[in-house]
């Protein structure tokens, strides 16, 4: 049994639904949550924790076999052949903090390769969904990424994980590099965001040197179903086996970006 791209959309709606409910713009006047430190600067709420559980609720009754691979509870053991990536709130520290830079990000793949995205930001009520080989949609409307072919014309975005070094090394040289290339660099905070705005063309390219499966799986899908080039940041287009960078961009831009990364890697040894 495999679910539809209608199954994914009801499921990212009802998580919303869920962390909508603890999410305030006015966090200095009421936090209706604690929150919880997975890491230095890696946090964690009740909130993600119950979208994640309600998530993994509805999916296991009715795919007991599949495997599950998600944040906050890691991996649920199953079919490798069918695969599930879980974000339970992708920007949980905008969140925490009030910006409304934040998404459930559920993503389906059989054997090894994406079938279903959805992204669902529950503040602007933005669902991005894709199918491999139908294409891409904002609730409903057909995707399509930048036709942007100069760097100095395009926006650009990347996060800094929060593995902390090496890695925010190597993203400060090529955030150093791309910060006089492009028209800005921006730090959006969510990497399923940046992703699905890459395929609405709202940015003509992202990248993150370190990321995990489950806040790509879904956005990657919806990316390249709209017409950009999705790949790890060496150009690899298996993004979906470990380890994991990604790079998202306008097809036109994308082997300029790797080009530059390429110098910048090489320039750092
Ligand atoms: C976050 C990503 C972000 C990345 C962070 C973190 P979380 O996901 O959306 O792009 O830089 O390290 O992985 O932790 O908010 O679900």
């Amino acid at each position: 049994m495999t679910p539809t791209l209608a199954d994914l959309e009801a499921l990212a709606r009802g998580a919303g639904e869920i962390v909508r409910a603890g999410y305030s713009p006015r966090p200095g006047y009421e936090q209706k949550f604690t929150v919880e430190y997975k890491g230095r600067i890696d946090l964690v709420t009740e909130f993600d924790k119950r979208s994640e559980a309600y998530l993994l609720k509805e999916i296991r009754s009715r795919f007991p076999s599949h495997r599950i691979e998600t944040e906050e509870t890691g991996l649920i053991h199953g079919d490798e052949g069918c695969v599930w990536y879980l974000d339970p709130i992708d920007g949980t520290t905008n969140y925490v903090h009030g910006l409304a830079h934040f998404a459930i990000s559920i993503g389906y793949a059989e054997e090894g390769k994406s079938k279903l995205g959805v992204v669902y930001d529950p503040v602007q009520d933005e669902c991005f969904s894709a199918e491999r080989g139908k294409g891409a949609w904002l609730n409903g409307y057909p995707l399509r990424a930048a036709n942007t072919s100069i760097l100095e014309r395009s926006l650009v975005s990347t996060a800094f994980a929060h593995d902390g070094p090496p890695y925010t090394e190597i993203n400060l040289k090529l955030f150093n590099r791309f910060i006089y290339l492009t028209q800005n660099v921006m730090q959006i905070g969510s990497a399923a965001q940046n992703l699905c705005y890459v395929a609405a063309g709202r940015l003509d390219a992202y990248w993150e040197v370190r990321i995990q499966s489950w806040d790509i799986a879904a956005g990657a899908l919806i990316a390249s179903e709209a017409g950009a080039i999705v790949s790890k940041i060496d150009g690899d287009c298996e993004y979906l086996h470990p380890p994991y960078s990604i790079l998202a961009a306008a097809p036109a831009l994308h082997p300029q970006m790797l080009e530059v990364i390429h110098q910048v890697g090489q320039s750092a040894r």
